[in-house]
């Protein structure tokens, strides 16, 4: 068997039209423009690139975008102080602090501080709880980003053994959370392993659909996985650069082995990464119409 190779780069490309017209129809018929605003602290190379992203993409689709680069060595209260200022800013309708933050700062506090109702991440605990009890109002954009894939590649979640390879609070645990719901695009029976699971293979052999998301280049090969299986590859490691300084990216799967017995995979890059930033943009359109009555 040969995978198919599900684009994330096209997915979320016909995603973006949906929200160019829906933020065009927005500013024409009630005069809101969706405000964006990202803050940066520090400077890790990655995180320039995804926010640098964020802003491209914004701009692209008609969405007022603002960013905000802190110095590394930038003090907690003074990020908190930008903080209150966004969340009083009529203007903006979504606040994204980039993660990680330097160690000093501490990313608990700084989550609780964002307005719930500008949490277009998904991250402060009320919006964590509400997606608990199936009622949230923002889902995490990477979770969020892996449902469209799989429902929009007519990937059946319903009924489905899925296994998460990975228990962060940005991935592994929020898309266990919506894949249990009781709804469309859901109803899965979820597991997740993480490193003091005892046996990983155990999990990932019986697995229909993994979503690996360990952080670590290699982590799902294809003796770890049954024929027909459906990956979806988190992982974006760094493994080196081009002659031209360019990243060279791999996931957590090894794609060519898995890939020969796969039925759907994702590549990295192309896959889960271009649906993380599109689905912020859909969450600051959503912001933007809670805000104005709208929903
Ligand atoms: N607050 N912090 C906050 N929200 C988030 O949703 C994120 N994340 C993760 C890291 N920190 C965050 C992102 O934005 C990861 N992430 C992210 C976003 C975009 C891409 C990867 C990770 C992405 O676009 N990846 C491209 C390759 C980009 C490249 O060349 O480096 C891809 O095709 O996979």
């Amino acid at each position: 068997m040969t995978a198919q190779i599900i684009s994330g780069t096209e997915i979320a490309k016909q995603i973006r039209e949906e929200i160019k017209q829906e933020v065009a129809e927005l500013k024409e018929k009630h005069n809101v423009v969706p405000g964006l605003v990202t803050v940066l602290v520090g400077e890790d190379p990655a995180s320039q690139v995804y926010v640098g992203q964020k802003e491209k993409t914004s701009a692209a689709l008609g969405i007022y975008s603002e960013r905000h680069d802190l110095p590394a060595d930038t003090s907690e209260a003074d990020l908190l102080a930008l903080i209150d200022k966004l969340n009083k800013d009529p203007k903006i309708h979504g606040i994204l602090v980039q993660l990680p933050l330097p160690k000093h700062i501490n990313e608990t506090n700084v989550l609780f501080a964002i307005d719930p109702k500008k949490d277009v991440d998904g991250f402060h605990p009320v919006n964590v709880g509400k997606l608990m009890i199936g009622e949230p109002d923002y889902l995490p954009c990477t979770p969020h980003g892996i449902q469209q894939l799989l429902m929009r590649s007519g990937i059946e979640t319903d009924g489905a053994e899925v296994v998460v390879v990975g228990r962060s609070n940005i991935v592994g645990k929020p898309i266990a959370n919506i894949l249990l719901q009781k709804q469309k695009g859901a109803n899965a029976t979820v597991t997740i392993c993480h490193t003091h699971t005892r046996d990983i293979s155990f999990h990932t052999k019986r697995a229909d659909i993994i979503i690996a998301a360990a952080g670590k280049a290699n982590a799902i090969t294809a003796d770890m996985v049954k024929e027909g299986v459906v990956i979806i590859d988190v992982g974006v490691n760094e493994i080196g650069k081009t002659a031209e300084g360019k990243r060279i990216l791999v996931g957590d799967v090894d794609f060519e082995g898995v890939k020969e017995k796969a039925r759907a995979i994702t590549p990295v890059p192309g896959g889960v990464g271009p649906m993380t930033i599109t689905m912020l943009m859909l969450n600051t359109l959503r912001a933007a119409k809670i805000k104005a009555g709208l929903i």
